[in-house]
């Protein structure tokens, strides 16, 4: 039974209001948006990780160029969703020690290895793909900030999957190892990619409320569909075989069946054990430690500038 103010907002957000800063909301409302737009903000910053492993390895000084401006927008996207996540009462300071304990999350995805250059097409072309997939809806989610923030971040991210499929359009169109390549990372990264759209709808325990206050707009099997069929001719395109022998065209539904990805390796990976998780959090505490000099130094500076203005 909703109060007569949970009734009022929901109301409001059936009109397709958006919902500001300060203005009243749910707790729950609040505490979900915390939770989603931090953990985006996480994974923003933490896949910087993969791709700028390969920074100083691109094979040409066009690719290397490229590649970094890539890898420097995604912080980018991480410092306007840390802002986002900052209207509602949290401070970044508190979505990093979360994220450094291992009580936040972070995409699943980027607990995954990048062994060579076709990975870093793979990155591109799949996960900014999955990652567009999921932030286009979101441009309509109904926090203002939030909404915001994705417009600027999908015009960004789908450069970013355009470079991505260059990558392995150049490397497809290659020599005969340089396919094998091409297909290898594909073979890697397909079913991770579509982990990223989180547990199948029957598994996804917060997809219902956060679709009625339109946090979110599409539930996960919804976007993992439409990514499955916008991909497959991608794939074709390119002469790529999409790991997966159950693949098939249903004209009934006018999409693609396709196989599950392995789930007992999703809830793995989420828990902390998949391939990278130690690597990629011990990465960012450490960056967090070797940085403590340097917000020991601002604060001390402030202090001293503040004890001046009031001498
Ligand atoms: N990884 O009930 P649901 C990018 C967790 S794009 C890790 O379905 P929800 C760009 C979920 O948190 C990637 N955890 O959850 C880029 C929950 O656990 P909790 C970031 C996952 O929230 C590209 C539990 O499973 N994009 O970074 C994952 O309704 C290239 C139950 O799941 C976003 O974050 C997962 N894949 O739906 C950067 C988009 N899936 O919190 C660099 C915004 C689920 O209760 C290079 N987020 N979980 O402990 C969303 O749209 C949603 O949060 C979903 C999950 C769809 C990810």
């Amino acid at each position: 039974e909703l109060s007569p103010e949970e009734r009022a907002f929901q109301e409001r957000i059936d009109r397709g209001e958006k919902i500001e800063p300060k203005e009243w909301m749910p707790e729950g409302y609040r505490k979900t948006l915390i939770r989603q737009v931090g953990q985006h903000a996480h994974s923003e910053i933490v896949g910087q990780l993969p791709e700028g492993n390969w920074i100083t390895r691109a094979p040409t000084l066009e690719r290397k160029a490229i590649l970094l401006a890539k890898v420097q927008d995604e912080a980018g996207h991480g410092l306007y969703l840390y802002c986002a996540a900052e209207t509602l009462g949290v401070s970044r300071d508190q979505l990093l020690a979360k994220l450094h304990d291992g009580s936040m999350k972070y995409s699943s995805i980027f607990n995954y290895p990048t062994l060579n250059w076709a990975d870093i097409g793979a990155v591109g072309w799949l996960v900014d793909g999955a990652a567009i997939m999921n932030q286009v809806q979101l441009q309509k989610t109904s926090y203002g900030p939030y909404s915001r923030a994705m417009i600027r971040i999908c015009k960004e991210e789908s450069f970013h999957q355009r470079q991505g499929y260059d990558i392995m359009m150049k490397m497809a169109q290659g020599t005969a190892e340089q396919k094998a390549m091409a297909q290898d990372a594909l073979d890697r990264f397909w079913y991770p990619a579509l982990m990223m759209f989180g547990p199948s709808d029957k598994d996804s325990v917060h997809s219902a409320q956060s679709m009625a206050w339109k946090i979110k707009i599409n539930t996960n099997d919804e976007l993992r569909q439409k990514f499955v069929d916008q991909t497959v001719p991608q794939a074709e395109y390119l002469g790529l075989k999409i790991p997966d022998p159950n693949l098939t065209w249903n004209e009934e539904k006018k999409g693609y069946d396709f196989s599950e990805p392995d789930w007992s390796e999703f809830f793995e990976v989420i828990a902390g054990n998949g391939p990278c998780n130690k690597e990629r959090l011990g990465a960012r505490v450490k960056a967090w430690e070797d940085g403590a000099w340097f917000r020991d130094g601002l604060l001390a500076h402030a202090e001293k500038a503040e004890a001046r203005r009031a001498a």
